[in-house]
């Protein structure tokens, strides 16, 4: 690992994979033993990885997964869910599944076709849904913090898109950690100080069976251009990545000085229908597309 100037063993990786992600747990205050942690599993290998670091350090963790009824030449939908099954009941463990089909009447790339926000491709719709059903089941079903696995690469991707179009709000709520908001339940990325090569290894050496084909949709996204381009830093530079988001939280503090307060600085009213917050009194944005299509 040139950029933490480490070589380990495979045993002496996957302990350093796990006491990290307890710094980075303790660091960030993202939850304690006592949490109920939600971990939002798709079946790929940075949430499964991610689940079997919290479950071996004794968190107290279920999953839920969500089926997008993503197709595709590859099933994505139908493999994905079959791997994130087969490893809750390897490990014993508790997986909820929420089907978007059954729950809302249409699958995700239907939406899209329906839905003037999917019109070019339909990952906005679908990070819409899959933010609104993630929050609603984590509250729902009494968990105290919903887990990701957003590793440093996906971070560091998504920080760079901020910055390039200044999307100030964005940047504001970009964190480890984002507190309870009434009716959002606090969320927590435990690996984003992993790159994504780290996780991908954890859960190889792991024998996590994970799915390693990527959404149909994914391809010529801007997170896979952002990410080509900022791998080329890296390569030059080792430590690039790493250095580029540690400096933003840090820098953040000066930026934003009453971020303690809030990380929402615009007034947020609670939807009639299901009670997440949305900008404009009315029904939030999810349920006018659910209601509407
Ligand atoms: S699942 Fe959904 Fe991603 Fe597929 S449709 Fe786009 S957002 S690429 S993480
Ligand atoms: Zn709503």
């Amino acid at each position: 690992m040139r950029q933490h100037k480490l070589a380990l063993c495979k045993y002496h990786f996957l302990e350093w994979v796990c006491d990290q992600t307890e710094r980075n747990i303790n660091k960030y205050k993202l939850f304690t033993k006592n949490d109920r942690v939600l971990v939002a599993v798709s079946g790929g290998k940075d949430s499964l990885a991610l689940w079997d670091v919290l479950n071996k350090l004794g968190y107290l963790t279920a999953g839920v997964y969500i089926n997008l009824g993503i197709l595709g030449n590859d099933l994505y939908s139908v493999k994905s869910q079959t791997l994130a099954e087969k490893f809750a009941s390897d490990h014993n463990l508790v997986l909820h599944i929420s089907n978007i089909k059954s729950e809302y009447g249409k699958t995700i790339p239907e939406f899209s076709e329906t839905n003037k926000r999917g019109k070019s491709k339909p990952c906005s719709v679908c990070g819409l849904i899959k933010r609104h059903t993630m929050n609603d089941n984590a509250s729902k079903l009494g968990y105290d913090v919903l887990v990701t696995g957003h590793n440093l690469d996906d971070e560091v991707s998504v920080l760079f898109n901020n910055v390039l179009g200044w999307q100030v709000d964005f940047l504001r709520r970009q964190a480890p950690f984002i507190p309870a908001k009434e009716g959002l339940i606090p969320k927590a990325k435990p690996f984003c100080r992993f790159y994504e090569r780290e996780t991908a290894a954890y859960a190889i050496l792991a024998n996590i069976e994970y799915m390693e084909d990527e959404c149909p949709f994914s391809v010529g996204s801007t997170t896979i251009e952002n990410k080509e381009l900022l791998n080329q830093l890296e390569h030059q530079r080792a430590g690039t990545k790493l250095a580029f988001y540690l400096k933003f939280l840090k820098a953040k503090k000066d930026i934003f000085t009453d971020l303690e307060n809030d990380m929402y600085t615009e007034e947020l009213f609670p939807c009639p229908i299901c009670g997440q917050p949305t900008p404009k009194p009315g029904y939030c944005t999810f349920c006018r597309m659910v209601t509407r299509s």
